[in-house]
């Protein structure tokens, strides 16, 4: 049974609805890569409304496609193994007994996890690799270190296959190589940026655990185009695990990619404020 009473919180809930149509309109049919970071997964509840979230952009004609990390479930199946996680500049070094793990973990575990939490929102969710169709085949980054690969090739066509039927599609960024032997570990940033950029996506957003790119005062800034993100690169004023965000977002853009945003994963309804609302969240980088 409704409630008939009149509350200001349902007034407020069906201003926002309504608000929310030029947005609706505007991002009908256009193509939104959303990067999920084993951070921003938190606990079951984070899961389910990200789901949630991702189920309603398809409702209203939206085509989401996830791409995920996991990092932290990886570091935890490795120290129960007894191996090590080691990281240069943000990404883990690689060894043959390590991209097993990686395999399993992302392509099991946190990507199954992601497909049941969808399914469970009412939406339809189909989970696969870079190694699915060859969607994403990568070389060697840096012997230094190891298996940890570099997109070369893109095939999305299984990805647009999917959004025309109206499944949305869940990468886990683990790769093959040229020789198909090969697994690659990619960094989900880099995987994210890479389907994006082959899909001319219109968004990717890239969800952290920090509320956007800040400037030399400290202030988050909400709109930069790539050539203030470069000289804010170089000038130092981007540092540490942003930089190779940012680097991602802007090859992105290089690519065809409209849009980059870099935004607070833990904030709540994070995606759909940026998609559906005049405020927008986090850091948009836009030619
Ligand atoms: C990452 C892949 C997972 C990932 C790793 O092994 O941790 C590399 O570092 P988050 O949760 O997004 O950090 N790969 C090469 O990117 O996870």
């Amino acid at each position: 049974m409704k409630k008939r009473a009149m509350n200001q919180d349902w007034i407020a809930t069906a201003r926002t609805l309504s608000e929310a149509l030029p947005y609706m309109q505007r991002y009908s049919g256009a193509i939104v890569v959303v990067k999920f970071g084993g951070n921003a997964m938190g606990d079951a509840d984070a899961m389910a409304e990200f789901a949630r979230d991702i189920v309603l952009m398809r409702q209203v004609g939206v085509n989401p496609v996830v791409v995920h990390g996991g990092g932290p479930m990886i570091n935890d199946l490795l120290s129960r193994l007894g191996i090590e996680s080691k990281f240069v500049r943000g990404k883990r070094v690689t060894d043959q007994a390590t991209v097993e793990v990686v395999e399993m973990v992302l392509t099991g575990l946190v990507n199954k996890r992601i497909v049941q939490a969808i399914m469970d929102e009412g939406g339809r969710a189909v989970g696969l690799s870079g190694k699915d169709d060859d969607l994403m085949v990568c070389e060697m980054e840096d012997p230094e270190l190891g298996w940890v690969g570099r997109p070369v090739e893109m095939n999305v066509q299984v990805l647009r296959d999917l959004m025309a039927a109206g499944i949305i599609p869940v990468v886990a960024p683990v790769a093959t190589g040229m020789d198909p032997v090969e697994t690659f570990n990619v960094n989900g940033d880099t995987a994210a940026g890479a389907i994006a950029g082959a899909l001319k996506a219109d968004r990717l957003l890239l969800l952290t655990d920090v509320s956007g790119v800040k400037n030399a005062e400290g202030e988050i800034m909400t709109a930069m185009t790539p050539e203030e993100v470069r000289s804010m690169i170089a000038d130092g004023t981007i540092a540490g695990g942003m930089i190779p965000k940012t680097e991602t977002a802007l090859k992105a853009i290089e690519d065809g990619v409209r849009g980059v945003v870099i935004l607070d994963g833990r904030v709540p309804n994070a995606v759909l404020l940026e998609i559906f609302t005049e405020h927008g969240a986090g850091s948009l980088i836009r030619a």
